[in-house]
């Protein structure tokens, strides 16, 4: 559930609240009748509230269903009740929204705002069908930081994640998870850079000075990792540049079982908010990069290829990238079958 969707959700409430204007009979009603209406309306908050909280799937749907049976529920009342029962019934759905949110985001390491990820920052996944002993944090290594000051030309947008500086959450993956894309043969969409060459995206090199990026063509640019077999994909990690701040745009990133990007897309990754790119609107956010890169949330999609689409940046049309690791493993050889080989992901280590 976006931020939208949660404005749309308090701002439709709000709007039920005080619309449609109680006939005027409501004026002469008596007290007993005023009692039990009051009664109703706070019975039918304290629905909402709980249908709301109650539906981690689902929380905006469940929410504006009580909101419903609320409105169903309240009867004629005078225009100071009107306001009563709105701001009860705001009150109650805020709070459900925010026991919803924190409910959906179980990994969470509780830094921060809840339900608002840190700059480059996921919450920690756990892995459909991995038990919790089995999953080991991540490690990451990170290139020196060169830290300037935020561009001026990035501006606040409800689009773009506030930046944090804050160290990135423990992400946990199955222990046996490896770079899969180290070394890995890399192609792309512009495959003459005007800088640089293609190699060097999985070539382990994070820094961020001149002769660590490479700078692709202005324009929708794509980059393609092939990881030379099936592999259960539980994050990527992508530095595109971080000599200065920076916000790429139409960031996204796929996986797919063919080279072509055909059979079994699944997108892990997609903040270009207006289809620009053409890939399907994206409910992610865009983000201010900077030393640490940006980890996605692979979430244990299978494929073998790997594509991280962008399109420009806050200082130039051009994209960039420095390197990109992806963390996974082999996959199983039967479909929908037993876990991936860890012995088989663990030999990949030495390999980079
Ligand atoms: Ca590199
Ligand atoms: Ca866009």
């Amino acid at each position: 559930m976006s931020n939208n969707d949660k404005h749309d959700d308090v701002a439709g409430l709000l709007h039920a609240g005080y619309a449609a204007p109680p006939p005027r009979e409501a004026f002469v009603r008596g007290l007993g009748e005023r009692m039990r209406a009051e009664s109703a309306a706070s019975r039918a908050a304290g629905a909402a509230a709980g249908a709301a909280a109650g539906a981690a799937a689902a929380p905006s749907l469940r929410a504006a269903e009580a909101a419903e049976a609320a409105a169903a529920a309240r009867p004629a009342r005078t225009p100071d009740l009107r306001w009563t029962w709105a701001a009860a019934a705001a009150a109650a759905l805020l709070f459900a929204i925010s026991l919803a949110f924190v409910v959906m985001r179980p990994g969470d390491s509780g830094s921060g705002t809840p339900g608002i990820p840190a700059a480059g920052l996921h919450p920690a996944p756990v892995p459909e069908g991995t038990p919790e002993e089995n999953l080991v944090p991540l490690d990451i290594k990170l290139p020196r930081a060169l830290v300037g000051p935020t561009p001026k030309n990035i501006k606040p947008s409800p689009h773009l994640e506030p930046y944090s500086d804050k160290p990135r959450p423990v992400f946990k993956v199955p222990a046996g998870t490896v770079n899969l894309a180290a070394g890995r043969a890399v192609t792309a969409s512009d495959p003459n850079p005007v800088v640089g060459e293609l190699k060097q995206l999985t070539d382990g090199d994070k820094e961020g000075e001149d002769g660590s990026y490479v700078d692709l063509g202005p324009g929708r640019q794509w980059v393609q990792i092939d990881l030379g077999e099936p592999c259960v994909i539980y994050a990527v990690a992508a530095w595109h540049y971080h000599a200065e701040k920076r916000v790429y745009h139409d960031v996204v990133v796929q996986a797919a079982d063919d080279p072509d990007f055909i059979e079994n897309v699944q997108t892990i990754y997609n903040n270009d908010f207006d289809n620009s790119s053409g890939l399907g609107v994206g409910k992610d956010l865009e983000y201010i990069e900077d030393y640490r890169g940006r980890l996605f949330d692979a979430r244990g999609v299978r494929g073998r290829f790997l594509r991280l689409y962008s399109n420009g940046n806050s200082s130039n049309d051009l994209s960039n990238y420095i390197e990109v690791e992806v963390y996974g493993k082999p996959a199983a050889p039967a479909p929908g079958g037993k876990a991936p080989a860890a012995p088989a992901a663990a030999t990949r280590t030495s390999r980079s």
